[in-house]
């Protein structure tokens, strides 16, 4: 009797298989767990090993050849060859004087934080704007956008794009400009999508007075425009420590000054100037600044939000 039920389990399991079905009872890995996996790991990526390589690559490849000079920067979770965190993808791009780098559109969201460099600028739907250190400056979804350097020196920046999300949702476009290049150009100095430096800085200085020289700011670079991603920034003075967090939103945090040290999991995580520190989800973290700091904060939060998972507790 029992050999027999033995016998038709194991028949019932093969024509799941051959049927491409599976049993919830049966599966050899769960579909559903008590609270979010720890996948993705944290991890550190360092300016100053990253910069020479963006040099090197410089000497070898141009524009012509690469759309854009850039360097992603993976997460080291196994499997994985591509995403900085499940969302979103961290890379480093550089542009030399003289060179520029070929307008085009996609579906992913991309924002750029400069890191070094004067003479370069943007042109996002037409708008053209300078790209200054410490400045952040959006490319929403489907807006033209070209790069070029006409000044003395090299431009570093990092780009951040949703890219990973879109993967997984799979509503990937992507188009070249049919002339290479916007042709009508508007240039502007205070432009929607541009959160000049300075005006972070004034808006520290308005949150400092408001709460204090003592505790660690955070301020949203706002309103809001991209649909899936949010950007904060941090000051977080020499010698202080945010609050512990764990939350669903899936972050990369890159310093713009300062240095310190992360604490993501329980393991320390150092940092300096230009560093990118991918925090996944659920991974309990806070960040402690050496010097005075200010680091932006790249996050998937106005997903989780949206679609009512953005959960957060101090752990
Ligand atoms: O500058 O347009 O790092 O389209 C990856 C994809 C930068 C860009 C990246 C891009 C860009
Ligand atoms: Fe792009």
């Amino acid at each position: 009797m029992r050999a027999d039920r033995e016998a038709a389990l194991t028949a019932l399991y093969s024509d799941f298989t051959a049927l491409n079905m599976e049993g919830g009872w049966h599966r050899r890995f769960p579909a559903l767990w008590p609270e979010p996996r720890r996948n993705f790991l944290p991890h550190v990526w360092h300016y100053a090993d990253v910069k020479p390589i963006l040099d090197r690559a410089g000497e070898l490849i141009d524009t012509q050849q690469a759309e854009r000079r850039n360097l992603t920067m993976f997460n080291p979770v196994e499997g994985n060859i591509y995403s900085t965190v499940r969302t979103i993808v961290a890379a480093y791009q550089m542009i030399r004087p003289g060179e520029t780098a070929r307008a085009h559109r996609h579906t992913p969201n991309a924002l750029r934080l400069i890191l070094e460099g004067h003479g370069t600028s943007t042109v996002v739907d037409g708008k053209q704007v300078e790209m200054r250190p410490g400045d952040v400056l959006l490319t929403p979804n489907w807006a033209w956008h070209s790069h070029s350097n006409d000044g003395a020196e090299q431009c570093y920046w990092m780009d951040f794009l949703d890219v990973p999300l879109v993967h997984l949702l799979e509503p990937m476009f992507y188009e070249p400009h049919p002339d290479g290049l916007e042709q009508a150009v508007e240039q502007l100095e205070q432009a929607p999508i541009a959160f000049r430096w300075e005006d972070t800085l004034a808006h520290f200085e308005a949150e400092q007075a408001r709460l204090g020289p003592n505790v660690p700011l955070t301020i949203e670079l706002g309103p809001a425009q991209l649909d899936t991603i949010a950007l904060h920034m941090l000051r977080i003075g020499a010698g202080q420590t945010t609050a512990p967090v764990q939350t669903t939103a899936n972050a990369v945090f890159a310093v713009v000054q300062g240095n310190g040290v992360a604490e993501i999991d329980g393991e320390r995580h150092p940092w300096s100037f230009g560093d990118t520190i991918a925090v996944p989800a659920w991974r309990a973290h806070s960040i402690h600044a050496q010097s005075d700091a200010v680091l932006l904060r790249v996050s998937d939060e106005p997903v989780m939000r949206k679609l009512g998972w953005l959960r957060s507790r101090q752990p």
